[in-house]
């Protein structure tokens, strides 16, 4: 990665804005455009270099070294504008200030770690399946009753969060992601809400608002070991709820939408059942819940045989990569039987989602139920999309369900 400018091209330019409200709907044209106009292309809007190959994107995200968080992982550059709230611990921070924090989430969101959990979660969720399923004719809004719902049932009880305001957490996560875009109507629509939000949620992170058994004790648990201090145990637990919640119920939206438009993917599903694992990451590979981050160049770069200038940033499209032909076969399709490992929906690297095993938890549990419960699933209106500069997010999943006849 070093300087040579004798190897050193300009790179193809786009005046598209990633961030409109039309490629946000449908990101797959302009992806493609970007990927088939070179390894980098400079997007003139916002004078950032952007990578849409899978190859360009994983190498940035395994390069902490070269493409640095510490500046933030939006379009803003903390080294020259003021960040909206104090900067993530994990998300917005290099090693090594990065790597304690990193290690006592790690071991707290660890499989084996989850494990008491799981029993709980499945009885949630054939709950949920069987509540829908009774209640309304077998029709209902996979995204509210399953999606959003379902994550809300189990995933602030796992971090001990009180019972008032829990309907906070998915505008102030709606808004964090938002914000790691540029700042258009998506971020002035919320732009009222950011002082109370924010406030709901720090005061959510003080060790007296938790319970004495979930994710949030154990970290203000780490501080009293003297794995984090006191003043980074409440930033730790923010993170949870910032990147816990919005992330997964996109995500799982995304996996209903898959098996609604993909009948014969449902009857695999049904037909092998320990595929739910693989299938969500599958749908994470095909929908991309995470859209984007930017990194920023801690020197002058040359990636691919451009020279991306130090401290600029970079725009990497993980839904991209993670639809680039020269990485995956027929790309488009959303296939169980492909092995979907090596995606970059969940990140790459050192800053690789940390609640992973959570969110695949939450989906294999709800995908069990359901494929337990339900022979077809099928769309029985428009599937509509909410916009957010980062996440692939959903407004409303009309569907209807057949139960099956041997439940
Ligand atoms: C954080 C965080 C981590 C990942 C994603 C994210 C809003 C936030 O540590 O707060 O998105």
């Amino acid at each position: 990665m070093t300087t040579s400018p004798e190897t050193s091209v300009a790179p193809p330019t786009s005046d598209a804005d990633p961030f409109a409200a039309e490629h946000l709907e449908h990101p797959e044209p302009l992806h493609r455009a970007l990927r088939e106009a070179g390894p980098v292309v400079h997007l003139t809007r916002y004078d950032v270099h952007a990578l849409a190959r899978y190859r360009e994107v994983h190498a940035a995200l395994v390069d902490w070294q070269h493409f640095q968080s510490g500046a933030g992982v939006g379009l803003a550059n903390f080294h020259h504008e003021q960040p909206w709230r104090p900067p993530s611990l994990l998300l917005e921070a290099d090693p090594p200030r990065h790597d304690a924090p990193r290690r006592v989430l790690r071991e707290i969101l660890a499989p084996p770690a989850l494990h008491r959990l799981r029993t709980s979660w499945q009885a949630v969720a054939e709950e949920l399946v069987d509540t829908v399923l009774t209640g309304r004719g077998e029709e209902f809004d996979a995204f509210t009753e399953l999606a959003t719902a379902f994550p809300l049932r189990v995933f602030p009880d796992a971090v001990g969060l009180g019972p008032d305001g829990r309907d906070n957490l998915l505008p102030y996560g709606n808004m964090a992601f938002n914000a790691f875009g540029p700042r258009n109507h998506l971020v002035e629509a919320d732009a009222h809400r950011v002082a109370e939000l924010s406030a709901w949620v720090n005061a959510q992170c003080r060790r007296e608002a938790l319970s004495e058994d979930g994710f949030g004790a154990r970290i203000w648990a780490a501080a009293d070991h003297g794995d984090l201090t006191y003043e980074q145990a409440p930033l730790v637990v923010r993170s949870l709820l910032t990147a816990g919640v919005d992330t997964t119920v996109h995500g799982l939206a995304a996996t209903l939408y898959a098996f609604a438009t993909h009948p014969d993917q449902w009857e695999l599903l049904r037909e092998r059942p320990e595929l739910a694992r693989v299938a969500f990451d599958e749908a994470v590979r095909w929908q991309s819940p995470v859209q984007t981050f930017f990194r920023t160049a801690t020197a002058d770069i040359n990636v691919s045989g451009t020279i991306i200038p130090e401290g600029t940033k970079i725009l990497m499209l993980l839904g991209s990569a993670n639809r680039d032909p020269d990485r995956w076969d027929d790309p488009d399709r959303f296939d169980l039987t492909r092995d979907p490992s090596g995606h970059v929906g969940f990140g790459m690297g050192i800053h690789q989602c940390v609640g992973q095993h959570v969110a695949r938890l939450e989906a294999e549990t709800l995908l069990t139920a359901l494929a337990q419960r339900v022979d077809r699933i099928e769309l029985t209106g428009t599937a509509r999309r909410h916009l957010n500069n980062t996440l692939r997010s959903w407004a409303s999943l009309p569907v209807r369900a057949h139960p099956s006849s041997r439940s």
